[in-house]
């Protein structure tokens, strides 16, 4: 059933492309870019034990509730089912706050999308890019799409939550000039400056 699922979402997916538009926002990477020498391998990630209902919330729960750092995330490709979210010591009631650095190397148009169960939203250099915030059963988000002018790394952040019973998170993209079914976004371009 999961591999049907997850084939009809990748051809969804790419059935989407043509309809995603020239909407693609231009972004600008982090400057200074980040020296090579203080990067580490994945995503940073803190954790919030609450159970949210909508991103909103942990957005809010930030604000005054200190979260716990967990293991870095080397790439986003979750399926667990009822095992514990990503790298937290538990299998519901979760908010991850997940930032760090994402190497866009080729001028043009990316896009993202996230098959999740609950809520995610993604940010690069502090654009919204991609969002389906709420409760939900596994599913795959719009695309959301980036213009890159400049190759570099650029800040992401990405918040994501697991309420209930089972959850998802994958990471998918898709690099200028790509076609077909969009990859998990790749381990070597994720990085993080460690606290
Ligand atoms: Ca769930």
């Amino acid at each position: 059933m999961r591999d049907l699922v997850g084939w009809l979402g990748a051809a969804l997916l790419v059935a989407t492309l043509g309809a995603s538009g020239a909407r693609a926002e231009a972004i600008k990477p982090a400057d200074p870019q980040p020296a090579a020498g203080d990067l580490k391998p994945g995503l940073a990630v803190t954790y919030y034990g609450n159970f949210f209902r909508h991103i909103r919330e942990l957005v809010e729960w930030e604000e005054y509730k200190d979260g716990k750092p967990g293991e870095p995330l080397l790439r986003i490709n979750s399926r667990v089912g009822l095992g514990k979210v990503l790298t937290s010591s538990a299998d519901d009631g979760v908010g991850a706050k997940i930032t760090g650095y994402i190497r866009l190397d080729t001028p043009g148009k990316y896009s993202f999308a996230f098959e999740s169960n609950d809520g995610v939203r993604l940010e690069i250099d502090g654009r919204m890019v991609v969002e389906d915030p709420d409760v939900h059963a596994d599913r795959f988000s719009d695309l959301g799409s980036v213009q890159v002018e400049t190759p570099g790394w650029y800040p992401i952040t990405i918040r994501y939550f697991e309420r209930k019973n089972t959850s998802t998170l994958v990471f998918h993209w898709l690099p200028p000039g790509a076609e077909g079914t969009m990859p998990v976004v790749p381990a070597e371009v994720l990085a993080h400056k460690p606290e």
